[in-house]
């Protein structure tokens, strides 16, 4: 089967132009001047003229059927995958959990087992240590030789559940300085917040809002600053800060990039479009609806300037969803009369891509770098590129049409991730997801889906093409 998709303007990380590409099977086999492709015979031809075709997205930090809080996340790999094309995403990495007391592999394998024939786009997998002792450093270094994971993620908050202490950390740490791997860092200090929590309880303080003003942004910050040291002391181990929300802790991020440290960042839609203010005006408990961890912040407070700044300016590398739905019906409601006990998560893995084009709509990114922080990083960060992330000779063959002059409005009418609500109610862009390739099939055009379950295939990564 060949392709060709005539006309659009080709976005890359670092520029644009008018370009025909020729997809055979799965691959690209060319992008070519438009003056070179009518004498190619093919056997479809899509009009991108007056569009941008963009690498497809790679959403590298999701959580499909997360357990958490009694509960488990409501996408499953079928739904969430399948939303994830609607919305031009072709890729995710999503996070196998090793539960405090499991052996990795047995969690690696029970994650395989849940994704397997389910997925509808191509994923891979990090993994989430939950209990970091001698076999799990043998674990983290056969997984990177052998299961193509290269990236462990670490949770400085939530004691008791996922949580590493400082000395489980570094330990983790310099194994992966020796074997290449990634560490990536939930970094908010969850022994402090467990207090504020409790003494917020204590005084009846049980909204879905105390979840927020009990997660200040000095401890995001003072835990940013904590995994950058201990980073430091493990030779400069790579580390990537997952899902930054505060200013201040942006600010320890760039303090170590401007020193040439290898540390990373990533934010997520949710910060840069949500507020503390947002769920402090809904009514009742519909607060719950934008619980997730870490918080929204104040709109009256310059975080969202100064994420769409470090967007800008590489401080900030990726912009991913974070995605862990829960439908307020029988899981945000768990924790009526308790917000500590809302399990926490926001569901976006579909409005990525537009919620990051309305930044250069709204002109505060460009289009290379809304290409850069949705595909390009997150391949090149993950050990993913050149096979993904580009629009290439050589490179698979997933890439959206994107129509600039269309209009796309969020709700949960016509969202299909598996949730009763959505976190962007009403939110417009101006810009829609139109034809999205992947792997050489076209699985959505013009809002109707194509593909099917079971044919995204995993992916075993390589080491990040940023490690130094
Ligand atoms: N944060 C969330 O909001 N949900 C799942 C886990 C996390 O760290
Ligand atoms: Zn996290
Ligand atoms: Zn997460």
């Amino acid at each position: 089967m060949s392709l060709l998709v005539k006309g659009g303007t080709v976005v890359g990380p670092t520029g644009t132009r008018v370009a025909d590409v020729l997809i055979e099977g799965e691959k690209i086999v060319a992008v070519l001047d438009p003056s070179f492709s009518p004498t190619i015979t093919v056997d479809e031809v899509l009009d991108a003229s007056g569009k941008y075709v963009i690498p497809g997205g790679i959403d590298a930090h999701t959580h499909m059927e997360l357990p958490f809080g009694g509960t488990a996340a409501s996408d499953t790999f079928d739904t969430g995958t399948r939303a994830a094309a609607y919305g031009g995403t072709t890729t995710i990495i999503d996070f196998a959990v090793q539960r405090t007391g499991e052996v990795v592999q047995d969690g690696l394998a029970a994650w395989h087992a849940k994704a397997e024939g389910e997925c509808h786009i191509d994923y891979a997998f990090h993994m989430i240590l939950g209990g970091v002792d001698a076999d799990a450093l043998k674990a983290m270094d056969q997984l990177v030789a052998d299961e193509g994971i290269t990236s462990f993620k670490l949770f400085m908050a939530y004691p008791g559940v996922f949580y590493s202490d400082d000395g489980q950390i570094l330990r983790a740490m310099q194994t992966a300085r020796e074997n290449g791997a990634m560490i990536m860092m939930h970094a908010e200090n969850g022994i402090a917040i467990d207090v504020l929590v409790q003494q917020a309880l204590a005084k009846g303080q049980t909204d879905p809002i105390y979840h927020g003003i009990t997660r200040p942004a000095a401890l995001e910050a003072e835990a940013t600053n904590r995994a950058i040291a201990l980073a430091e002391v493990a030779q400069d181990c790579p580390l990537y800060i997952v899902h930054l929300s505060a200013s201040q802790a942006l600010e320890k991020v760039a303090e170590a990039r401007h020193a040439g440290r290898n540390v990373f960042a990533e934010t997520c839609p949710q910060y840069l479009y949500l507020t503390l203010e947002d769920q402090l005006g809904a009514p009742g408990f519909e607060g719950a609806k934008w619980v997730c961890s870490t918080p929204l912040r104040s709109k009256h407070e310059p975080h969202q300037r100064d994420l769409w700044k470090g967007l800008r300016n590489n401080e900030l590398a990726i912009v991913s969803t974070d995605h862990c739905p829960f439908c307020m019906k029988d899981q945000k409601e768990l924790g009526l009369g308790d917000f500590s006990k809302i399990p926490n998560g926001i569901g976006g893995v579909e409005h990525r891509v537009d919620l990051v084009f309305q930044g250069v709509v709204d002109g505060k990114l460009s289009l290379e770098r809304w290409v850069e922080t949705i595909a390009t990083t997150p391949a090149r960060m993950f050990g993913l590129y050149p096979q993904k992330g580009i629009v290439q000779p050589g490179s698979d063959a997933d890439l959206v049409i994107y129509d600039p002059n269309g209009t796309t409005r969020i709700g949960v009418e016509t969202h299909h991730m598996n949730m009763d609500h959505s976190a962007y109610e009403g939110v417009e862009i101006k810009g829609r997801v139109g034809t999205v390739v992947s792997r050489g099939e076209v699985i959505v055009a013009d809002g109707n889906y194509h593909g099917r379950k079971g044919r995204g295939k995993f992916l075993k990564r390589g080491l990040s093409s940023y490690l130094m």
